[in-house]
């Protein structure tokens, strides 16, 4: 019953979102555009959290370094958010070269960007790609081996399917994963390689549901290959990419300390959802969006968002103790939500508190990852079609302890 008619619900959808981002951009102009120069960066957040009582009631006031002279906290307490770079169109995924410096997919322009630690952005070249709606040029991953092998992969859609690519950086890309379901909505794209030195590709169901339960097919899962694309061997279904199932379409992965992989997930119009990923289990879809689906075969999520609060692309968990109150928290972006999310994990890897940062701030969150200084960059997506941009949006910021 999901099936019959889903696509006149999307086409709905998508119309409702465009008359409901008129009315949004009506009602807010006024005071966005009153509120100051369009370079200022967003309030510092107090990162505190549940031990900050004696400040908490008085946290959304003004805070400058003077008044946290006298409470002793350590002045790691206060994560400030920096503006790194300006005037990107959809910028939609990050990683990391050794140096630091991190490239940057521009999802419709095809551009790969170079973004320097201190925000510098110079073009490295553009991919082909075919894509329209939510396709195009999506994530980008750095090998694990770049100092040897030089290789950079790319998740790119075109006119036949979504695929997985590599390079070195001025070459023709080659492909190392095909055949991934296309469509102009849900077509995934987040690749990332896991502490397993394998890489992890997202998929969307790319509006047929049935793909996502069917083990034959790319779409609606989470896949895993060699970075030369290969099976691995201990994959839990023989000579299948397929990692996890039963997706509608994933955007974001993370892997905590311990190497356990979490993931975030659009659902259709009531909840979204964040994952806990385990080997060979299915997540659901489209038997059940959100929770419920526990003693029917299905693992439910961890947590859930109603939809207009999360629509959750990028993932992330903090490590390292770059920003000491955050270590280990799950990081997620909302797109329609307008926020980012940090979920507190327990031991057990459930979700034992959650905020939500940025609410009101950048508009439209797309990708959160953390640099090999320890710092946060976060990006908009305000100029994806369905945003509200400022004149210098797209923007990359960068969230670090005060002084750090
Ligand atoms: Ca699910």
């Amino acid at each position: 019953m999901h099936d019959a008619g889903y696509a006149g619900k999307v086409r709905v959808l998508a119309l409702l979102f465009v008359a409901l981002s008129a009315v949004a951009s009506a009602g807010c102009g006024a005071s966005t555009g009153g509120s100051g120069a369009e370079s200022e960066n967003p309030r510092p957040i107090e990162a505190g959290g549940a031990e900050d009582t004696g400040n908490a009631a008085s946290g959304t006031g003004t805070t400058t370094g003077a008044e946290t002279t006298g409470t002793r906290r350590p002045t790691s307490s206060r994560v400030e958010v920096s503006t790194l770079a300006t005037d990107l169109r959809v910028p939609w995924s990050f990683a990391f070269l050794p140096d630091g410096d991190a490239l940057v997919t521009e999802r419709d322009s095809g551009r790969l960007l170079r973004v320097g630690q201190s925000g510098e952005v110079r073009e490295v070249q553009t991919l082909p790609e075919g894509g329209s709606g939510e396709g195009g040029l999506l994530g980008v991953a750095v090998s694990p081996e770049y100092e040897r092998d030089g290789y950079v992969y790319a998740y790119t859609t075109t006119e036949a399917d979504n695929r997985v690519v590599r390079f070195r950086i001025g070459e023709e890309p080659e492909p190392v994963l095909t055949g991934i379901p296309a469509n102009s909505y849900h077509n995934g794209g987040r690749i990332e390689f896991g502490p397993d030195g394998m890489l992890y590709v997202t998929t969307g169901d790319a509006g047929e549901t049935s793909n996502s339960q069917d083990r034959s097919s790319l779409g609606g899962k989470i896949l895993r290959v060699a970075p030369d694309g290969s099976i691995p061997d201990d994959n839990p279904f023989p000579n299948n990419p397929v990692y996890s199932y039963g997706h509608r379409n994933v955007q974001g992965l993370a892997w905590d300390g311990e190497g356990q992989l979490f993931a975030s997930e659009f659902g259709q119009n009531t909840w979204d959802e964040a994952n806990r990923i385990e080997a060979g289990e299915n997540y659901g879809w489209p038997e059940v969006e959100g929770e419920g689906g526990e003693g029917r075969g299905f693992v439910d999520p961890i947590t859930v968002w109603p939809t207009s609060e999360a629509s959750p692309s990028g993932a992330q968990i903090l490590v390292s103790g770059a920003i000491p109150q955050w270590e280990g928290d799950l990081f997620v972006t909302a797109l329609r939500g307008e926020s980012l999310w940090r979920l507190e994990l327990d031991e057990r890897g459930d979700v034992a508190d959650r905020e939500r940062l940025l609410e009101g701030e950048v508009g439209r969150v797309r990708d959160v990852a953390q640099a090999p200084d320890g710092s946060l960059w976060v990006s908009t997506s305000n100029r994806d079609g369905r945003g509200t941009p400022t004149g210098n949006d797209d923007r990359i910021f960068r969230l670090a302890p005060a002084g750090g």
